[in-house]
Parts: C-alpha cells; structure tokens; sequence
C-alpha cells in the first residue's frame, strides 16, 4: 500500500499531465472491483474549479488496454452519446493515457458534478430511471458507424465458457476451497442447462453496455434523473438480454452484491415491474419478439453467469474481483445464487410483467 501523500503526489502529477489546473482536492470515488477510480478537485489558472475523475486501470484484468482505450475513444466521440457519457480527456500530445512513476496507466474524465450513483435501490423510480438509461444507451449506439467495436475481454458472456472455466477450477481446487464450497457447486451444477438458455446467434448482435450494474448510471442529485451511464470498458457487439438481465440481477434486489446476509436477497416484483417498464421506454423501439421473449431468460443467465465467475475466482484464490478478506466472494456467490432462485420462483410472474409492456407499447408514460 502506497502511503496517502505519495498517492496525493501521483494524483497531482497524473492531472498535471491532462492540463487541468492544481490538486486542490482528491479521494476515492465509486465502488468498482476492477479500476481504481478517484475524483480530483483542481483549481484552474483562472481560479476556476473542475473536477476530473481519474482512474488506474488494471491491466491484469485488461491486459488489451489498446482496444479497451480504441474502443472507448469511438464511444466518447459518438455524436449520439454526447453529453450522456463522461468526456475523455487528452494530454498536450493527444494521448488519452499517461503513466505514473510506477509505469501504471490511468486515464481520465470530466467529472458530472452533482450526480450521485446507487449500490442498492429499493425506490422504483430510481430502477424506472436506470433501466431507461441502459435502454437508451444502447438505442443511442445502434447509430455508431464503423467496424464493429473490439473485444477487450473476449467470451465475456460466454455462459458456456464460464461454466468450463468454473469446472475447471473446482478440479484444479488450487486453494483447497472446492470442500467449503460444495453447496454452492452443488448448486451451480444443478442449473448447467442456463449455460444453452441464450442462444447469440439466434439474437441480433446490437452494441451493448455488457456491466449495467445500476451503480453504472449517474444521476442528478436533488431531481434523481438519470443523467449519464459510465463504465464503457465492456461496451462491444452483444445481446439486448445480457443488458437487461445484469440490470435485473442489480436492480431489483434491494440487498447488497456481498451482503453478510444472503437469505436477504431477493427479486422483489414492483422493482422488476418499474425496470421493465423503463427498459422499454429506452430500448422498446429496438426489439424484436425474440428479444421480447429473451429479456427474463436473460435475468437468469446473468445471474447464474456471475455467480459462476466469482464461484470461479474463489476458487483460484480471489485474482479477478477486488475482496476485502477471503470470505468476501464467498458472500457475493450465495447472493446470487439466493437472486437465482428467487427469480426461478417468481418465473410466470416476471413473464406476465413483460407481456404487459409489450401489449402497452404506447403506455409507457
Ligand atoms: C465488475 O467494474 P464493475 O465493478 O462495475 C465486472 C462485472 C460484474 C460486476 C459485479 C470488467 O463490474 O462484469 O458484473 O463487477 N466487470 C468486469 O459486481 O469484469
Ligand atoms: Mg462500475
């Protein structure tokens, strides 16, 4: 651990490097597992104050930061998306990356001021909000020219691929792990025929946000409108399903991704009702009956996915998601799993839901 001044010391030479003025204040922004993120207050030459957010990004999840960094640079200059994602910025030279002392790469955005974003929602509204926004998002891409985006992170989504590289680590059982684990594999195996539920190529391939967490929307403090959605580094050709089930997974749970009480976790139906309902206000237009029928089988595989991925990064010793202590992917598993089957139980109520949408198209108000 570096100590809080030589941080301080990397922030304000990081933000030198982007021209924005002096480090007038700085500190940890957000709860992702992957980058570190941070917000920098600077004080321009005029006396102004601006506000970046400035991010080191990991390369052991990202060693491709070349097409993470083409990608999101197609994505900021989209004239479709202006205004609704963060600004890149570039250096004197035109870089959009520099490195620190230590060779880290990090990047940076003007920051939207006075938004706040969610790790756990219970108001529907706030669901309706974010829901609209993903929705929106990937109905404002459809229009990207260009070839299509790069893979960062290939198979991201690949249920299949998942499921053998969770299989895999159980055999490996590199940290002895697999033994306290056995409910939880028990669990998973059980349910291995979600790994063929979305079929990509009986879908169309749209430009997806593919990580729509709720805590990756923005919204205005005070009005609570959703303004912005941010974390661009997973956007490529992908599933409208795989949109709305990671939001369905996020979202309608009112309870902590790791909360100590998984019991806790559940679908709750007004909550899925208020998605649904903005889902189809932001991506309705789009959809095909195919993609109408693929929405709440895509709540169970991206729930079922992620349970599988930290079931995998358990067992291999917690490299990939940030932990806290050693029991912490532990507590992510069981609440998804807990989501799963809370989902499994409420199926036909989750169908009619979608149905009422898809006879309202004009009703969404
Ligand atoms: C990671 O970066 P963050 O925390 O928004 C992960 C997502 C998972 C999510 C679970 C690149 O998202 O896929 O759904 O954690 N992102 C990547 O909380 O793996
Ligand atoms: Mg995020």
């Amino acid at each position: 651990m570096e100590e809080p001044r030589s941080e301080a010391a990397t922030i304000a030479a990081v933000a030198a490097r982007y021209r924005a003025g002096e480090l007038a204040a700085w500190g940890p922004l957000g709860s992702g597992h992957i980058h570190e993120t941070f917000f920098a207050r600077l004080r321009t030459a005029g006396g102004e104050e601006r506000e970046l957010v400035l991010q080191r990004m990991n390369e052991t999840v990202f060693p491709d930061l070349g097409a993470v960094m083409e990608n999101l640079e197609r994505i900021a200059a989209h004239p479709d998306l202006a205004g609704f994602v963060p600004a890149l910025l570039r250096t004197a030279e035109g870089e959009s990356v520099v490195h620190d002392e230590g060779g880290r790469p990090w990047r940076a955005f003007d920051r939207i001021t006075g938004t706040v974003s969610f790790d756990e929602v219970d108001d529907p509204e706030l669901v309706r909000a974010a829901a609209r926004a993903f929705g929106e998002f990937v109905q404002r891409l459809a229009t990207l020219a260009g070839p299509p985006l790069r893979e960062p992170l290939p198979g991201f989504h690949d249920t299949r691929a998942r499921y053998a590289a969770f299989e895999a680590a159980v055999a490996r059982d590199s940290f002895g792990r697999a033994g306290p684990l056995r409910p939880e594999i028990a669990a998973l195996r059980e349910r291995g025929e979600l790994t063929e539920l979305l079929v990509p190529g009986e879908l169309p391939l749209r430009v997806t946000h593919n990580d729509t967490k709720i805590n990756n929307v923005l919204f205005e403090k005070g009005t609570r409108r959703a303004v912005a959605v941010v974390d661009l580094d997973t956007v490529t050709p992908g599933l409208l399903a795989w949109d709305f089930g990671d939001l369905v997974r996020s979202a309608t749970n009112p309870v902590a991704e790791d909360s100590p009480d998984p019991g806790r976790a559940t679908l709750r139906c007004d909550l899925f009702a208020a998605l649904a309902r903005g889902w189809f206000e932001g991506a309705g237009p789009l959809m095909t009956p195919d993609e109408h029928r693929s929405l709440v089988p895509g709540g169970l595989v991206m729930t079922y996915e992620l349970a599988l991925r930290f079931a995998t990064d358990f067992l291999e010793g917690d490299r990939y998601f940030r932990t806290r202590d050693d029991q912490h992917n532990l507590r992510r598993i069981r609440v998804q799993l807990q989501m799963l089957a809370s989902m499994e139980g409420q199926r036909a109520e989750l169908e009619a839901i979608i149905a009422e949408q898809k006879a309202t198209p004009d009703g969404n108000q």
